[in-house]
């Protein structure tokens, strides 16, 4: 439980009798939010400071990918830097980046971790770390292409850094699953298992084509709470929408409950409505052991937040699992 910090919140409205509910001021980030944007979607957050910096994407009007930082002191008003992040050596010197997407942030023991979509040969998983969110050091990319939706978990696991990932293709990938890797360092990763799988059509239609973890995952009574998209493949393209899962505390490969019914799915104007119609993305959570705000790229084009209660979430997720 992080304390000492001042969670960005809003009640649920009266009469909503969703387990989660958007911020009545969503967008909170718009697509042109900096000067070269053409958008500024899929980004992470974290407490720092006395106040919230984060990782953000934003592509450019060439339509490049890649991380930007910002800062804010209340969770909800950014302010994002105009040029983007410029990585040093981290633990090698190999730090070629054809671009950069989807970044995750969390604190593990001493530093800000990054994790994101790094373009080398294809996508695959880039690591990075700051101390201060104005230094930042490149890492030797986690995995082999392709993959994508690599994310870290906050602390080590029996003595190791985890991460899940998707592994993917070149493309805009008709398939993925969830995995688990382990690291004793940050450099070399193995033990790959499998954590789950698309869900069959019948049984959960939303999550049948394919799902990849959102937010760092957060321990609660029950085990790591991790949102994750899945996406269905309709006539009319993907639509990409948010459930949750618990993960076995010390085994998070076991996956205790997930959610059959999605908890948020695109339905607001900016989630319909976009360079991308029909995304609702997580990518981070901020939670003060009883409310969680969850940040979440809609349409490939803003940054909405959502917001719950932990246990009613937890208790929704155990109840209505698949
Ligand atoms: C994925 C990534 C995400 C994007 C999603 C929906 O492959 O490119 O950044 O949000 O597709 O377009």
């Amino acid at each position: 439980m992080v304390e000492n910090f001042k969670m960005p919140w809003e009640e649920r409205p009266a009469g909503c009798t969703d387990m989660m509910w958007r911020y009545s001021q969503n967008p909170v980030i718009g697509r042109y939010d900096i000067p070269t944007s053409n958008s500024i979607f899929n980004s992470a957050v974290v407490p720092f400071g006395d106040g919230f910096a984060g990782v953000f994407r934003c592509d450019n009007k060439a339509v490049q990918m890649n991380i930007f930082a910002g800062f804010s002191k209340d969770g909800i008003h950014w302010e994002i830097e105009h040029n983007p992040i410029q990585f040093k050596a981290g633990n090698t010197d190999m730090i070629e980046s054809d671009y950069k997407y989807d970044p995750r942030v969390t604190w593990i023991e001493d530093r800000y971790w990054i994790t994101w979509c790094n373009g080398y040969h294809g996508p695959t998983i880039g690591i990075g770390y700051t101390f201060d969110f104005k230094e930042f050091f490149q890492c030797e990319n986690a995995f082999l292409p392709f993959n994508r939706n690599g994310v870290l978990f906050p602390q080590k696991i029996n003595g190791k850094y985890a991460m899940l990932s998707r592994p993917s293709d070149n493309g805009h990938t008709p398939f993925g699953d969830i995995y688990i890797s382990y690291s004793p360092d940050m450099k070399y990763w193995g033990e790959h298992r499998c954590v789950m799988k698309t869900a069959p059509f019948e049984d959960s239609a939303w999550q049948c084509t394919k799902i990849g973890a959102g937010s760092v995952p957060f321990l609660t009574d029950a085990g790591w709470l991790l949102f994750y998209h899945g996406v269905i493949q309709t006539c009319n393209g993907f639509r990409y929408s948010m459930g949750a899962a618990i993960l076995d505390k010390d085994c998070p490969e076991k996956v205790l409950y997930r959610t059959q019914p999605y908890l948020l799915a695109p339905a607001a104007p900016y989630e319909l409505q976009g360079d991308v119609p029909n995304v609702v993305f997580p990518c981070a959570a901020l939670q003060d052991g009883k409310r969680v705000a969850v940040y979440y790229g809609a349409a490939d084009t803003v940054v909405g937040m959502a917001f719950g209660y932990i246990d009613e979430i937890v208790d929704f997720v155990k109840s209505h699992s698949l």
